[in-house]
């Protein structure tokens, strides 16, 4: 028989659960296949290929094999008529377990200030604990603050990609958190008073209070002025800066708003553990939504002398609205409703669009229909419709997707893996609204997509799946010389506008083939806290089911 050949049969390396769709996608002229449990070899179901359809965004020409009717619990092999056989996948009531653990144990690999220890040689001692304010904080001197995570492939920590990712993690903890209660991280933390995935999350909600200035405002980044070469986090001796906006306001309203909410939502997190960190987290709330409402238009550019990211966004309307509707969820106060219901649309003109770093309007629409407090604004129907709209669209882009995914051709952008993520974020909250099967099978379609069903019948979640991509823009992962890169983290994934020296030598293609699997093609192949937050959403969820 031909060997296992993920480009013929790409499906979820991880597998599947027993009662939820199946589907691998086939590329190979072949009829009819059949599932064989490993080791017995025993054939235990057979099925027929569909037709063959040209699939947009790979440009592939594609044959689905459907056997969702197998629910039996094992691990198994798919096989075709025509030879190929698919890597190895299991079914069970616990398939994603692992996975759950193995992602949200890769923040704890992220974490800046730390000695950091994942077992396997993935380790690393305390990294950036002096650091300097940058003439554009307006303060000067040397500070001594630790704490976040590493944001991505670099050693950057800024506010508004921290915002996003800690508040989706921690409304995975309001929304999941019989799951997430129990989940075991091996973290420095576990035996403490904090259930082991608030404790990961305080670990950057620490350093987000750092970034606070005594006058409420907050700022915008801490970098080194250039990115270090790929050195371990402990030998990056260059300065790590405080960085703002410059005078007069020196703090940055989107920041500042991204902050306030973040906060805002820990406080409602931790009460039941720590009550008076969850008000110090409060009381930083109030005080950074009093700035940015203050301030409601100092954007932020990197200084002529920066050139680590930039997080620019020309609009903080969206950051003050999810600040505004967080804290009225966690306090029930006028003001912050007052304040919501000014930001927000005209009820019919609501159109709710999966958040990414620089686009929180729909988490500012969704806590507010969450809050269960009084919709006196009479906003509830007109957001939950324009949410399950939304959903609709998304499951008919993964009917008609070949690789099962939600992503329309311009959604593959830099970091597209987590537009997957964020359109299946989307979908469960439509799911919460609206009871719908298929907005569940299609956030789960993203997760077979990214474990392994696309083009490339790779998995962009480093030493998860059988054939996990190797060679992620990580720092870490590249300066350890280990094998294997550093484990749980996703790829940013394919990028029709390749913007780094090595993604642009690709030649021109259809969207999903924009990827190479290389560590300078940091377009294409980095790795962010952002895209695995969402990532570890859907993997709530799914073992929430
Ligand atoms: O959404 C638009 C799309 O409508 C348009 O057609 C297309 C054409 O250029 O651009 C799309 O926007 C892109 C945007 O990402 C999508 O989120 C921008 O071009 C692209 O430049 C932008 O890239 C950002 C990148 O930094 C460069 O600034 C990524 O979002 C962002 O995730 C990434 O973040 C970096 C940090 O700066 C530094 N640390 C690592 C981190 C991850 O790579
Ligand atoms: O490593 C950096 C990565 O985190 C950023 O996303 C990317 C774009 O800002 O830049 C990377 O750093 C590269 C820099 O921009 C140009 N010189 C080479 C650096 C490492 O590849
Ligand atoms: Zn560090």
């Amino acid at each position: 028989a031909a060997p296992e050949n993920a480009l013929a049969i790409a499906l979820n390396q991880v597998g599947y659960l027993p009662a939820r769709a199946k589907r691998a996608s086939v590329n190979a002229r072949a009829t009819s296949f059949v599932v064989r449990s490993v080791g017995g070899d025993k054939v235990v179901y057979r099925g027929q290929l569909d037709a063959p359809l040209a699939d947009a965004a790979s440009g592939d020409t594609l044959q689905t094999a459907n056997f969702s009717a197998l629910t039996a619990p094992g691990n198994f092999i798919l096989e075709l008529d025509s030879g190929q056989k698919s890597p190895a996948f299991r079914i069970d009531g616990d398939v994603y377990h692992d996975a759950l653990k193995l992602t949200m144990r890769a923040f704890y690999g992220q974490r800046c200030g730390c000695h950091v220890d994942l077992g396997g040689g993935y380790a690393h001692p305390v990294c950036h604990l002096t650091a300097a304010y940058h003439a554009s904080s307006g303060k000067t001197g040397p500070l001594q603050n630790r704490g976040g995570w590493h944001d991505a492939g670099d050693y950057g920590r800024y506010i508004a990609n921290s915002g996003i990712s800690t508040g989706t993690l921690l409304w995975a903890w309001e929304l999941y958190q019989s799951t997430l209660s129990k989940l075991a991280l091996q973290i420095p933390e576990s035996g403490g008073k904090l259930p082991d995935f608030l404790a990961e999350v305080r670990w950057n909600l620490d350093w987000m209070m750092t970034l606070q200035d005594t006058d409420g405002g907050v700022w915008h980044k801490q970098t080194s002025l250039q990115f270090c070469p790929f050195i371990m986090p402990q030998d990056d001796t260059l300065t790590s800066y405080v960085i703002g906006t410059g005078a007069p306001a020196y703090k940055g309203t989107c920041a500042s708003a991204d902050f306030a909410a973040v906060m805002a939502i820990a406080a409602r997190c931790y009460g039941a553990y720590d009550a008076a960190y969850a008000k110090r987290c409060l009381t930083a709330a109030r005080k950074a939504w009093e700035w940015a409402t203050s301030n409601p238009n100092v954007l932020f550019h990197n200084p002529p002398d920066v050139g680590t990211g930039e997080y620019g966004d020309d609009d903080c309307g969206d950051e003050l609205l999810w600040a505004s509707a967080e804290l009225w969820r966690t306090t029930g106060d006028a003001q912050y409703q007052k304040a919501f219901g000014a930001g927000a649309e005209k009820p019919e003109s609501i159109a709710i669009n999966a958040p990414s770093w620089s686009a929180l309007s729909a988490l500012a629409y969704w806590t507010y229909a969450l809050a269960s407090r009084k919709d006196t604004l009479g906003l509830l129907s007109a957001i939950q419709d324009a949410t399950i709209k939304a959903a609709e669209a998304l499951v008919t882009n993964s009917n008609s997707n070949g690789y099962g995914n939600t992503l329309a051709a311009a959604d593959y952008v830099w970091g597209s893996n987590g537009v997957a993520g964020n359109h299946s974020l989307l979908l469960l909250i439509a799911s919460h609204f609206h009871a719908n099967n298929d907005f569940v099978e299609a956030a789960l379609g993203n997760l077979h997509y990214l474990v392994g069903r696309n083009c490339f019948g790779a998995s962009w979640v480093t030493q998860l799946g059988s054939q996990p991509f190797q060679h992620p823009h990580h720092r870490p992962s590249v300066a350890d010389h280990l094998p294997a890169p550093w484990p749980g983290l996703l790829s940013g994934g394919p990028n029709r506008h390749p913007a780094d020296p090595v993604a642009k030598e690709l030649p021109p293609g259809p969207p999903m083939r924009m990827y190479v699997d290389d560590q300078g093609a940091y377009s294409v192949n980095e790795i962010a806290i952002n895209w695995n937050a969402p990532l570890v959403f859907l993997l709530a969820a799914a073992n929430s089911l």
